[in-house]
């Protein structure tokens, strides 16, 4: 069930057939644009910034106030029209989110204070990208792999302290997001935070830093100053990635600030759970499929170009992989 679960999940994100049609030609990286900037926040944002800034509240320090309003979010131009990425218009309360991705150490600490097990944990296994691992056990689990994306096998013992297999650990990693978490994982880290996943919506408009009709949290150029601005994939997937960006798997949660609401990461890195179920007829669904934003680290626009702000996949509550973590929202009181 846990495998079969993978296989169709692992197979609608990357068989959607991107070879003719990878967005490229929709990126227009050729016309002026401007990336963020520090100063000149709208007057509602600075409204809100004062209001918060009387607050002694103690999560204010790690979390970005998020202006409440009337938004569009997803886009005119969908790359993939089987993810439904359409043009929608949508209305959202203030709401924080966090400035980074949760930590390895950041659930270090809810595992030790709770007892917590992950359902990596509790199934035995989860899913690991093919350049981590060594040939010999490349060849052990062969017969492991998702059919339809045989870069991702299936390896016993790997979860969120073994994020690339048993052999390996996060102690050099405690700044890098957490992995291999599930939905409920996410949820249950949030909860006991104190505050919950963000909806689709939420996470989108944050994206977009302020800004509208962008593909990316900064603007529509991919590496503006020539510089790159979020970790994904350079060079030809699956089997060179050149890590021109400096990063072969993830990274440090600090490293890459996309906007003008101090957010890091909400492109590339890890993808991120939001609350909202794929599909509502799937509401009473023991399992259902959540919508996953923002891309990855392993993302490449030849197959998965899906490191825009309007991009979503979707992923079984259940599910866990080397390439999926999640960030927090709260509600603004
Ligand atoms: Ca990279
Ligand atoms: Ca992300």
């Amino acid at each position: 069930m846990w495998f079969n679960c993978h296989i169709l999940l692992l197979s609608a994100i990357f068989f959607t057939p991107a070879s003719f049609d990878c967005g490229c030609n929709k990126a227009k990286r050729d016309t002026k644009d401007a990336v963020f900037t520090e100063n000149e926040p709208s007057e509602r944002l600075v409204d809100l910034i004062h209001h918060e800034m009387s607050s002694s509240e103690d999560f204010l320090a790690e979390m970005s106030l998020i202006p409440g309003g009337e938004y569009a979010i997803g886009t005119t131009t969908p790359v993939f029209e089987s993810d439904r990425e359409h043009e929608r218009h949508v209305s959202i309360q203030n709401f924080y989110l966090d400035k980074h991705l949760v930590t390895n150490a950041d659930f270090l600490r809810f595992v030790e204070a709770t007892g917590y097990e992950t359902e990596a944990e509790k199934f035995g296994d989860s899913f690991v990208f093919k350049g981590f691992l060594s040939k010999t056990v490349q060849k052990t689990y062969h017969d492991f792999r998702v059919a339809a994306a045989p870069w991702w096998y299936k390896i016993n013992d790997t979860n969120w302290r073994h994020p690339e297999g048993p052999e390996t650990g996060i102690d050099a990693k405690m700044d890098h997001p957490v992995l291999h978490v599930s939905y409920r994982d996410a949820q249950a880290y949030c909860k006991w935070r104190n505050k919950r996943l963000p909806s689709e919506a939420e996470w989108e408009v944050a994206c977009r830093g302020g800004k509208s009709k962008k593909l990316f949290p900064w603007g529509n150029k991919m590496m503006p100053r020539g510089e790159h601005w979020m970790n994904i994939w350079q060079g030809d997937f699956p089997e060179e990635n050149t890590a021109d960006d400096g990063f072969y798997g993830t990274n440090p949660v600090t490293k890459f600030r996309q906007n003008d609401f101090d957010l890091y990461d909400m492109v590339g890195n890890a993808w991120e759970w939001t609350s909202d179920l794929w599909k509502e007829r799937e509401k009473n669904d023991p399992n259902p499929n959540r919508v996953r934003k923002g891309g990855s680290y392993l993302c490449h626009d030849s197959y998965c170009y899906r490191y825009r702000c309007a991009a979503r996949s979707p992923n079984t509550e259940d599910s866990s992989s080397g390439n999926l973590g999640f960030r927090c929202a709260k509600d603004f009181l």
